[in-house]
C-alpha cells in the first residue's frame, strides 16, 4: 500500500482523487507530489472525470506554512495547479470545510467547484504577509471580476458557499452528501470539454481612476503592512497581462513577499495564536466544565464580561451591591448586546434568548451553584478580599474563583480561603467583550487544573489566552509601565508629546502613548502611582507631569482634557498649553537640559524598554516563553501584528541593536533602568529570543 496522501480510486466512470493530509490536508510536499501522480492515472484511467475530495474536517487549508522556511521543492504547486487544469478530462473540486489560499488555488485549477452548504472559501495569504502565490491573483479575478478579487484577496476574509455561487466561484451548492453531490455533477460533465480560464489579460478591466480608488482604500487600511499592497498590484497584472506571464509575475511577487521580515514576523504569530493556548503547565491537566458563571460587578468591566460569557453561550448571574446597580448592570448588557445585533452580528431572536440567560442579583447567594466566579470590582485589595470572602461562603469550596484584578497580587487576595487552589488570575481587557486577551494568571497555589478550565472557557469566550506568573501590573500592564516611562523621559527632555505619538504610530500602534492614556483615562495610573509612591525608588527618575493634569482635573477624553483637550463630544485631539506649560514646569524643576530625539530614535528607544522588560519578564518566570509576551501586545495592546510582537520583533532588528538602544537609554538616566541580563545573554548568542519558544 502506498503512504502517499493523496490516493484515487475509480468509481465507474470516475476517478475519485482522496487528499487524507491531517489535520488540516495541508499542500505538503508529499500532498504537491500525490496530486501530480494523480493527473497521470486519471489521464490513463478509463473514466470521463475526476472529483477531488478531501478526508477529515476541511478541503484544503493551503500551502504547508512550516514548509516556507526550508528550500522549495518540485513540484511546485503552481506547476501541479496547471497539470490539472491542463487534464483532458474535467477535474470537480468538492469543497467542504474551508477551501483556503493554495487550497482555494488547487480548486481553482479544478474545471469545476462544487460546495457543501456550510463550506468556506478564501484567500487568506495577505495575513501571512504573502500573496497567493499558486495562480490565486490570477485566476480569481478571471472568474469573479476586479473588485471582488480585491476584496477577497487584500481582505483575506473568505466568503460562504452561497455568496461563492452568487460570484460564479462554485457551480452548485450541495445540500446532502457533498462526495453523492460531487459525483453526481461530474457524471453530468463527462465527455464536456474540460473549460479552461481564459489566457489573455482579465476583462473588462477597471478604469484607471477605479484602479486608485480601490488602491487607496486598500493602502488605508494596511496600516504599514506590504502584503496588501503586493496582493493589489498582482491583480491588477492580471488585467494587464496574459496568464502565463501574470502566474510568471505572481511568482516573483510571493517569493519576494515571502522573503519579507514582515511575512516572517506574522508567520510567527501565525504559530504563536495556537502554541500561546497551550503552556506546558497545563498540558495533561482535564478542564472542568463551565456551564454557570457568576460576574461581581456590573460595571463597564463586568458587563464587558458578563456579555462575552453569554455570547458564549454560558448562563450568567450578575451580582451587583444593590437592586439598582444590578439592573444597570443588565442594561449596559443589553446595550453591548444591541450593538452586535445593529452590526447584524446577532438577530434579535438570538439577543433575547441570551438576556434571558441573565440573571441580576443584589445578593452574593445567588452565585451558589455556580462553577466559577469573576470579580470586576473597584480595584482595591481590601474591596476584592471582601468580594472573595463573601463568595468563598456562597459557593462550594471547588468553584473556581477568578479576579479580574489588573495589578493586585492575586496571592493577597486568595489568602486565608478555603481551597486556594482555586483561585486563578483572568484579566480581561476593556471593553472585555471586544478585545481578544485574557491574560491568565497563575497564583502561588493555582492548580493545574484550574489553569487548564480557565484556558478553555476563554477559548469558548473566542478569546486569546497567555499564562502570565505574579508581578505587579502581570506581562501585559508591567510592560506598558515601562514603556510609558521612557516616553515621559523622553516627553520631559523635548518638552513635547505630539512628536512621540505621531512616531509611535508610524511604527503601527493605533495611538501613541499620550493619546492612548487620554482614552483609557488618567486616574488608574494616578492611583497607581498614589499605592507604589511609598517604596517608590528615589534613584529611579520621576517625571511629574501626569500628576500634575490629574490634580488639576485632566482625566483625559472622558473629561474633555488629559494630555490633550477635546472639542465636545469629539475625540480628536487637540494640543493644549496647559500641558505644555505643565511639561516646561516639571522640565524645569527637574533641571533637565532640553534635548531632541528625532521619530527614529523615539521609537527604538520605546522599542528597547518595551522588549528590555520583556526579557526581565522571561528571566523572571513571569513569561514562559517570549511568544506569550509577542500575543498578550498584539492582541490586547495593539502591537502590529506584521511586526510579530515585541521579542519577535526584537529578533527582526537584531538583538544587539536592541541591546545598544537600551544601554544608551540607561546611560542617559543612571539608577532609572536595569539592563535585563538575559537581553544581554540573548544578544551574545545571536540566535534570537525565538529560540526560548522551545
Ligand atoms: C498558501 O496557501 C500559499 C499559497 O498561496 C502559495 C503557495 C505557493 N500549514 O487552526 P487550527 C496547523 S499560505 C501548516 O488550530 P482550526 C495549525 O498550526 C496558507 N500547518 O484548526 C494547528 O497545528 P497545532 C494559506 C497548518 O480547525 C493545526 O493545523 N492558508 C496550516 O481552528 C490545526 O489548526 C491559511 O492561511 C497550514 N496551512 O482551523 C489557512 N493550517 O495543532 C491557515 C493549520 O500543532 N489555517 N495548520 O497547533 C487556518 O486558518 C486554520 O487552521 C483552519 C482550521 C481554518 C484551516
Amino acid at each position: 500500500m502506498s503512504d502517499s496522501p493523496v490516493s484515487v480510486a475509480i468509481d465507474g466512470d470516475l476517478a475519485i482523487v482522496t487528499v487524507d493530509n491531517p489535520p488540516v490536508n495541508a499542500l505538503a510536499h508529499a500532498v504537491r507530489e500525490g496530486l501530480s501522480e494523480a493527473v497521470k492515472t486519471v489521464e490513463a484511467a478509463d473514466v470521463g472525470a475526476a472529483v477531488l475530495v478531501c478526508a477529515g474536517r476541511t478541503f484544503i487549508a493551503g500551502a504547508d506554512i512550516r514548509e516556507f522556511d526550508m528550500a522549495p521543492k518540485a513540484p511546485h504547486l503552481t506547476e501541479v495547479v496547471g497539470q490539472i487544469e491542463m487534464c483532458s478530462k474535467p477535474w470537480i473540486a468538492a469543497i467542504h470545510g474551508t477551501a483556503l489560499g493554495g487550497g482555494l488555488e488547487t480548486a481553482l485549477g479544478c474545471h469545476y467547484r462544487v460546495a457543501a452548504a456550510t463550506a468556506k472559501m478564501g484567500l487568506p495569504e495577505v495575513h501571512l504577509g504573502i500573496l497567493p502565490g499558486a495562480g490565486g491573483t490570477q485566476r480569481l479575478p478571471r472568474i469573479v471580476g476586479a473588485a471582488a478579487a480585491v476584496e477577497m484577496i487584500t481582505t483575506g476574509v473568505p466568503v460562504s458557499a452561497a455568496r461563492a455561487k452568487e460570484m460564479g466561484l462554485v457551480a452548485k451548492v450541495v445540500e446532502g452528501d457533498l462526495t453523492e453531490g460531487a459525483k453526481e455533477f461530474a457524471r453530468s460533465v463527462i465527455g464536456v470539454t474540460p473549460p479552461r480560464i481564459d489566457r489573455a489579460p482579465a476583462a473588462p478591466a477597471p478604469s484607471d481612476a477605479e484602479w486608485a480608488a480601490m488602491r487607496a482604500k486598500v493602502e488605508k487600511a494596511a496600516k504599514g503592512q506590504i502584503s496588501p499592497l503586493g496582493c493589489f498590484d498582482s491583480i491588477r497584472n492580471a488585467f494587464r497581462l496574459d496568464l502565463d506571464a501574470g502566474l510568471e509575475a505572481e511568482r516573483e511577487g510571493f517569493m519576494v513577499l515571502k522573503d519579507s521580515d514582515q511575512s516572517k514576523a506574522l508567520r510567527h504569530a501565525f504559530f504563536a495564536e495556537r502554541a500561546v493556548a497551550k503552556p506546558k503547565v497545563i498540558a495533561g491537566a482535564k478542564p472542568r466544565e463551565i456551564a454557570r458563571v457568576a460576574v461581581v460587578g456590573g460595571g463597564l468591566m463586568g458587563s464587558g464580561i458578563a456579555t462575552s460569557l453569554l455570547q458564549a453561550g454560558l448562563e450568567v448571574t450578575m451580582i451587583e451591591m444593590s437592586a439598582d446597580a444590578a439592573e444597570a448592570g443588565r442594561a449596559r448588557v443589553e446595550t453591548n448586546l444591541d450593538s452586535a445585533v445593529k452590526r447584524g452580528r446577532l438577530s434579535a431572536e438570538g439577543k433575547a434568548k441570551l438576556m434571558a440567560a441573565l440573571t441580576p442579583a443584589a445578593d452574593y447567594g445567588a452565585a451558589a451553584g455556580a462553577d466559577l466566579a469573576v470579580e470586576a470590582v473597584f480595584e482595591d485589595m481590601e474591596v476584592k478580599r471582601k468580594v472573595f470572602g463573601a463568595l468563598d461562603e456562597a459557593m462550594g469550596a471547588e468553584a473556581i474563583l477568578a479576579t479580574n484584578t489588573s495589578y493586585l497580587n492575586p496571592n493577597e487576595i486568595a489568602a486565608g480561603l478555603r481551597n486556594p487552589a482555586r483561585v486563578v488570575g483572568m484579566h480581561f481587557f476593556s471593553p472585555a467583550h471586544v478585545m481578544r486577551l485574557v491574560e491568565v494568571v497563575q497564583a502561588a497555589e493555582t492548580s493545574p487544573e484550574v489553569l487548564a478550565t480557565a484556558f478553555a472557557l476563554a477559548k469558548k469566550m473566542r478569546k486569546v489566552a497567555a499564562l502570565s506568573g505574579v508581578c505587579d501590573g502581570f506581562i501585559g500592564n508591567r510592560m506598558l509601565s515601562a514603556y510609558r516611562r521612557v516616553c515621559d523621559y523622553m516627553m520631559e527632555d523635548m518638552r513635547a508629546i505630539e512628536p512621540i505619538d505621531q512616531a509611535i504610530r508610524d511604527f503601527g500602534m493605533p495611538m501613541g502613548p499620550f493619546q492612548l492614556m487620554d482614552l483609557a483615562g488618567l486616574q488608574i495610573g494616578w492611583a497607581n502611582r498614589k499605592r507604589l509612591a511609598p517604596t517608590r525608588d528615589p534613584k529611579v527618575r520621576y517625571v511629574t507631569v501626569a500628576d500634575r493634569l490629574c490634580e488639576a482635573g485632566r482625566f483625559g477624553q472622558k473629561t474633555g482634557a488629559g494630555w490633550y483637550r477635546y472639542e465636545k463630544g469629539a475625540r480628536t485631539p487637540l494640543s493644549d498649553p496647559f500641558t505644555q506649560d505643565a511639561i516646561e514646569k516639571a522640565a524645569e524643576e527637574a533641571g533637565r537640559e532640553k534635548r531632541d530625539f528625532d521619530a527614529e530614535t523615539i521609537r527604538r528607544r520605546a522599542m528597547a524598554v518595551l522588549i528590555n522588560e520583556g526579557a526581565q519578564i522571561l528571566d523572571e518566570g513571569i513569561a514562559a516563553r517570549p511568544l506569550d509576551i509577542d500575543m498578550v501586545k498584539i492582541f490586547g495592546y495593539g502591537f502590529p501584528r506584521w511586526r510579530g510582537g515585541p521579542m519577535m520583533h526584537a529578533d527582526i532588528t537584531g538583538v544587539d541593536k536592541v541591546l545598544a538602544d537600551m544601554e544608551a537609554v540607561a546611560a542617559d538616566d543612571p539608577g532609572s533602568w536595569t539592563v535585563s541580563p538575559l537581553l544581554r545573554k540573548v544578544a551574545k548568542s545571536g540566535e534570537g529570543f525565538a529560540k526560548l519558544n522551545g
